[in-house]
């Protein structure tokens, strides 16, 4: 028995939705509303003591951490293979999937919490925002919601995430122009893709004009490869939602 607990929007699950619809695997869906700060409640925090999404549950044991977790299901599910044979390719493959955690993560966060989370933490009075945060297990996560509810992000903070949007779109488009693709592994379609593709969507849908001139072209086709593919438009529009930024502000009314 599969659980997962994950959010709409949130990039690091949709990695996760991603490598189980390509295994062609049934789940129960726990959607956690992270607006609404259901990450934090104590029942969510007994499953996962981080107080972020995803956490997969399986036969009652959790598994935390996106990467971690769809290299679990991999492993578990070996059918259809999503990792290289050889350890010398997985190690290879790994690079991009600590890319995704280390510099994709950070090419979106401050943007999409501009976007999707700060327009409704605003409006929350100083005694309500400090219920909210009580419950936030990491100091890190608790300085985050109190910035978005209260003064913002930096000019610099921007800066930063935009060039490592740049910085990922330019690794990605070099790697698959040198290789011919059609994905990061070359011709196997490997958790590398699968780790990277919700940061590379987000950020197109943060930033439409990235595209624009036409210098990330191999990412661009790249792109386009997944939208053809099944587990993708399970994925991302999951249960017939468009999880996009843009499209849960109009959700929520904020556009
Ligand atoms: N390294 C973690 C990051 C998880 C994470 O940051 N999740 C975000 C959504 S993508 C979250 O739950 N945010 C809610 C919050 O911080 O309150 C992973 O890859 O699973």
């Amino acid at each position: 028995m599969i659980t997962l607990y994950h959010g709409l929007a949130s990039t690091c699950s949709k990695k996760v939705r991603l490598a189980l619809f390509e295994k062609g695997l049934e789940f129960e869906s726990r959607l956690l509303n992270l607006q609404a700060f259901e990450q934090h409640s104590p029942e969510y925090l007994a499953v996962n003591p981080n107080g972020v999404v995803p956490t997969l549950v399986h036969d009652g044991r959790a598994v935390v951490e996106s990467t971690l977790i769809i290299e679990y299901i991999d492993e578990v599910w070996p059918d259809p293979p999503l990792q290289p044979a050889d350890p010398y390719d997985r190690a290879c493959m790994r690079v991009w999937t600590k890319w995704s955690d280390e510099h994709a993560y950070k090419a979106v966060y401050v943007p999409t919490w501009d976007r999707l989370s700060r327009p409704i933490a605003i409006a929350f009075s100083d005694e309500e925002l400090a219920n909210r945060l009580a419950p936030i297990p990491t100091a890190e996560r608790r300085a985050r919601w109190r910035a978005t509810a209260r003064e913002g992000f930096t000019e610099a903070e921007f800066e930063a995430a935009y060039d490592e949007m740049h910085l990922t779109f330019s690794k990605m488009d070099a790697v698959l122009a040198e290789a011919g693709g059609p994905w990061l592994m070359g011709e196997a379609y490997t958790l590398a893709d699968i780790a990277v593709v919700p940061f590379v969507e987000r950020i197109i849908d943060l930033k439409p004009d990235i595209l624009g001139d036409g210098s990330y072209g191999h990412v661009a086709d790249w792109m386009a490869r997944f939208r053809e593919r099944p587990a993708f438009q399970s994925a991302f529009f999951f249960e017939g939602k468009d999880a996009r930024v843009s499209a849960i502000r109009k959700q929520l009314g904020i556009d």
